[in-house]
């Protein structure tokens, strides 16, 4: 890992920061994407101080497909070769019924989970095969494998994903570059938060009475996955908390 540039898009909160931090302290150089650019510099900041990491910042919306270009396609000679791309930017909005559904919010959930995925992938990807030499990391969801009730189109982008990881993984086939899914149950982050829209107590509810995954053990699985020997891919790996057994089953104490 020492010395691999690795690129973290939404990499200012959740599974992003923990993986900024993950990586940093394994002695990987780190691109770092977000829209809230004052959060990268302080974690970029920390990083610095804790694990000596050199950082590069990029203020970047992955929905915004001409930044995403012109930003990734400008990158400072020292950070273009990125190693690891770890596709981490996604969100969910809402639970509601299909036919009730906010229209906005189903925009913005395949706008970043699976077109902002396309962009940065299309833009990064490139590189890595004609350096024969990269790692694709995409973060699905258990979401992707089961629908669940008023998941609807939050669980559709997280299909997508895997479907693009699969597709990804064919394509790249006779390179060296590897793609893998990570794809986790419930884990706790701002996600329940950003789904009901600031909604605390709602979201509070999501972890009661159970152990959820941290930011933190997804992060750690990415960076087994992408340290194995250079013939081993995991393709897919779905984690849940011991408490979770599927999307729906979850044991709770009262
Ligand atoms: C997050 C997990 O079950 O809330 O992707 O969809 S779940």
């Amino acid at each position: 890992m020492a010395d691999s540039i690795v690129l973290i898009t939404g990499a200012s909160s959740g599974i992003g920061a923990a993986c900024a931090r993950k990586f940093a302290q394994a002695g990987a150089k780190l691109v770092l994407a977000a829209r809230r650019l004052e959060r990268l510099q302080q974690m970029a900041m920390a990083l610095e101080a804790e694990f000596g990491t050199q950082a590069y910042l990029l203020e970047m919306d992955v929905r915004d497909r001409f930044q995403v270009e012109s930003t990734l396609n400008s990158l400072p000679e020292p950070w273009a070769t990125i190693d690891i791309l770890i596709n981490n930017a996604g969100l969910s909005r809402g639970l509601n019924k299909l036919h009730e559904g906010s229209i906005q919010d189903w925009e913005e959930m395949i706008d970043t989970n699976v077109k902002g995925l396309l962009y940065v992938t299309r833009c990064v990807v490139p590189g890595m095969v004609s350096r024969n030499r990269g790692h694709v990391v995409n973060l699905g969801s258990i979401a992707g494998h089961e629908t669940y009730p008023k998941g609807n189109v939050y669980c559709a982008t997280k299909a997508a994903v895997r479907t693009l990881t699969e597709g990804l993984k064919q394509d790249l086939l006779g390179t060296a570059v590897r793609v893998t899914t990570v794809d986790p149950g419930l884990v706790e982050t701002e996600f329940s938060e950003i789904r009901f829209r600031g909604d605390g107590d709602r979201a509070k509810q999501v972890y009661q009475g159970m152990t959820p995954l941290t930011p933190e053990d997804v992060a750690e699985v990415i960076l087994f996955a992408t340290t194995r020997p250079v013939h081993v891919n995991l393709s897919e790996i779905l984690m849940v908390p011991t408490d979770q057994a599927t999307a729906t089953l979850v044991h709770r104490l009262p």
